[in-house]
């Protein structure tokens, strides 16, 4: 199957190894580091597959000495016929060859490639030696799209890029922040591309549906697996006799083990799901290296900022100082009086009705996961959520702020009924909700999207 060879080039530190990571979607390629000339050789990685063709991207070194090698090539004679071949009388000279190592490595994959994406640093200003390499790079006659990269920034300098590109020429030009995964810029580089190489109109065509059925696709799983979640947190009951306090104490321990344990398998899930690796995330400050959150699920700051139902700022200092240990509990969805300030009253809320009847038949107190816990749970991983399908693979840093918890309120009301019924759901509903009740995660799973 024949291939499309694109070669990613410009200055060193511009983000070139960042970008291939982030369209390929994997955060194990090439080293990234902030200092000059890390990459240090071309490497290439296939980008796509389809019967349109392959396309292969190909990280080269920075670009360092243009502006004297471009002096060289000017003083060849053919220059103006034959860029390349100035180049090479430049670069094949003995005498110069030590001097232009690296460059040398960059335009012979140049040379050989399609086509390039030439990435600059739009933090810059429009510099003589960043236009030195533009000559540079032109001179070989390979077509090129011209990338700005740092424009997410406020010290971006996009506008004079562009001005300054448009002068020399160069109209195809786009904007990429590579440290966000931004599909619309993305998407504008493929067809910047498309334009560029009308004979590989299949490829780019076939790149982009993919593209987007994948996303589509990432989106709707997970949510559902999220919605899986809310399910089983709340149809997980555990049953003790009434009055035994040790049996109670130990269930609610168990219930605030196995919901940590469930998150934490859902956090893992959903970095997976966006091909990120726990371990290369860099969220110090959200989730540690086996995807627990930080901040415990059931901590009354947790439960606050979560802006769990009925817990107002002076409900919340009541319930700080109270030090609540157990967010478990019965029913409490809708019955928001449940979770006034008095006492800080979190620990075992029961079902009033619920508990009523057992207490008749057999004495028996239920231990189940509180609304106000299933509710931070929710606003907390669809933060997350949002925060990963933002986070572009090159990005390194640490993300030291965490996401906004999205404003639920609205998702919260469409859902709650839902998680009522599903309270009596019983042991098939928290094991195994997509067969148990297959309705109510796709409704749920679509109220989330
Ligand atoms: N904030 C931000 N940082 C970026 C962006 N692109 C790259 N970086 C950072 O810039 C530094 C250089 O990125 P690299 O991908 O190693 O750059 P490079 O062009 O491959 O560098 P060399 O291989 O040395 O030529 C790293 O610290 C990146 O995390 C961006 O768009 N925004
Ligand atoms: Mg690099």
């Amino acid at each position: 199957m024949t291939t499309l060879r694109l070669a990613v080039v410009g200055h060193t530190n511009v983000g070139k190894t960042s970008l291939l990571r982030t369209l390929a979607r994997i955060t194990r390629f090439g080293t990234v580091a902030d200092a000059p000339a890390t990459t240090r050789q071309a490497e290439s990685l296939s980008l796509f597959e389809s019967a349109a063709g392959c396309l292969s991207l190909t990280d080269t070194p920075g670009l360092e000495r243009a502006g004297e090698l471009l002096e060289r090539v000017e003083a060849q004679p053919q220059r103006r016929a034959d860029g390349w071949a100035a180049i090479t009388a430049v670069i094949d000279d003995p005498a110069w060859k030590p001097a232009f190592e690296q460059e040398a490595r960059v335009l012979c994959e140049v040379q050989t490639a399609d086509a390039l994406i030439v990435v600059i640093d739009a933090r810059e200003p429009v510099l003589g030696k960043y236009l030195d390499e533009l000559a540079l790079l032109a001179a070989c006659g390979r077509p090129m799209v011209i990338l700005l990269n740092f424009t997410a920034g406020r010290d971006s300098r996009e506008r004079d890029w562009r001005e300054a590109l448009a002068r020399l020429g160069q109209h195809l030009v786009v904007a990429f922040d590579v440290v966000l995964a931004d599909w619309p810029s993305e998407r504008q580089l493929y067809e910047r591309l498309r334009v560029l190489l009308p004979a590989w109109t299949a490829l780019f065509d076939a790149l982009i549906a993919e593209r987007e059925q994948h996303r589509d696709w990432r989106r709707q799983t997970g949510a559902q697996r999220i919605a899986v979640l809310l399910l089983r947190l709340a149809a997980h009951e555990i049953r003790v006799p009434q009055g035994d306090a040790a049996k109670r104490a130990a269930a609610i321990e168990a219930s605030k083990s196995w919901a940590r344990e469930q998150e934490a398998q859902l956090v893992e899930t959903l970095v997976r799901l966006h091909g990120h690796d726990l371990g290369l995330l860099q969220l110090p400050e959200l989730l540690d290296a086996d995807g627990r959150w930080t901040a415990d699920l059931f901590a009354a700051e947790t439960l606050l900022r979560a802006g769990a139902d009925g817990l107002g700022p002076i409900a919340g200092g009541a319930l700080a100082g109270a030090g609540i240990d157990a967010a478990v509990g019965g029913l409490s969805f809708g019955t928001g009086a449940a979770l006034g300030a008095a006492g800080g009253a979190l620990v075992a809320l029961r079902n009033p009705l619920k508990l009523a009847w057992r207490r008749h038949v057999g004495g028996e107190d239920t231990v189940q996961i509180a609304d106000t816990v299933i509710r931070a749970l929710l606003a907390r991983n669809l933060g997350l959520l949002a925060l990963l399908a933002r986070r572009g693979h090159g990005a390194v840093q640490p993300l030291a702020a965490e996401p906004a918890a999205p404003d639920i309120g609205g998702i919260w009301s469409a859902i709650r009924s839902r998680l009522l019924a599903a309270r009596s759901g019983g042991a098939a509903m928290v094991d195994d909700p997509e067969s148990a009740a297959p309705k109510a995660v796709a409704e749920l799973t679509a109220a989330l999207l």
